[in-house]
């Protein structure tokens, strides 16, 4: 099965994020195509995709396209039973379902006051009433979920689920806008920047294509709360301990340093995700530890 995902920015479409999640955080396979919100290029992709008026949006194997976040979940769980994108447990699973379309349908001054910005991490963001009240309700309804699931994992109702796939990027904005949350919701936010696929995604994100001015915001930084990243840096020419790109295979073009090593890839930008958080990907790593 060949599914190809329509997205826009790594570090800026919330949406594309919790499409892409529905796939790489349960192990389907999907080719991505992207563009740059507010440019030309995402209304030329998007006719590729018609009738898709946003991303992300699926063209399916058999060559129809699947559109909006909720239906991609939805028909991604139905094609893939085992794949674990909605609890087995009947009442975990409708608890899931309510979580997921809650936040589909709201939390909109959050969403306004703090747009997604993975390229960033704000000290303080002056957050308004509105935005403190839909704080307080995330923080209500993960905590009821977690109680009536019995979820003692890292995450809302059990395992990871599309319901935590569709909280990521609210995760990100709490992370990025040092929003005051209790320590249960902080431990889920900690759990969401350290996900594998929530790694790999930003550390594209940090390094497919310019800033874009519409998230600049002028309030002080700070460190990023997530993980560190291993200090890699880009280095000047070919010379590297490995002769093929450890993802494609093909030969070295583009060269990182890490701990004094050199490691080899096949383009830029598969060089550039990796200097950006080497752990997010286990195919360098396998190499970094052979
Ligand atoms: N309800 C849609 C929302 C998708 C959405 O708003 N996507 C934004 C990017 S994050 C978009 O495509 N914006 C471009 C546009 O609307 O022209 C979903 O769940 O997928």
């Amino acid at each position: 099965m060949i599914y190809t995902l329509a997205i826009g920015d790594r570090a800026y479409s919330s949406w594309s994020l919790r499409g892409w999640l529905l796939f790489d955080a349960f192990g389907l396979p999907v080719t991505t195509r992207s563009a740059r919100l507010y440019s030309d290029v995402l209304p030329a992709l998007l006719a590729e995709f018609a009738p898709a008026r946003s991303v992300p949006a699926v063209r399916m194997p058999e060559g129809h396209v699947v559109a909006d976040s909720l239906a991609i979940a939805e028909e991604l769980a139905s094609r893939h039973p085992d794949a674990g994108l909605w609890p087995s447990d009947p009442k975990a699973r409708g608890i899931a379902r309510a979580l997921a379309a809650e936040m589909h349908a709201g939390f909109v001054a959050l969403r306004s006051h703090c747009p997604m910005n993975l390229r960033v991490s704000y000290a303080d963001c002056a957050p308004t009433e509105a935005v403190l009240a839909d704080l307080a309700r995330l923080e209500r309804v993960w905590a009821w979920a977690r109680v009536e699931t019995g979820a003692g994992s890292d995450w809302l109702c059990g395992e990871y689920c599309a319901a935590d796939a569709f909280f990521a990027p609210v995760a990100s904005r709490i992370a990025t806008y040092n929003l005051p949350l209790g320590p249960q919701a902080m431990a889920y936010v900690a759990a969401h920047l350290a996900h594998p696929s929530f790694r790999r995604w930003r550390a594209m994100g940090l390094v497919d294509g310019a800033d874009q001015e519409f998230y600049r915001r002028d309030y002080a930084s700070r460190d990023w709360p997530g993980p560190d990243p291993l200090p890699a840096r880009a280095i000047e020419g070919t010379t590297a301990e490995n002769t093929a790109c450890p993802y494609s295979g093909k030969p070295v073009t583009h060269v990182l340093e890490l701990d004094g090593r050199r490691f080899g890839f096949c383009n830029a930008q598969c060089r550039d995700k990796t200097v950006a958080d080497p752990e997010a990907w286990p195919a360098f790593m396998a190499l970094y530890h052979s």
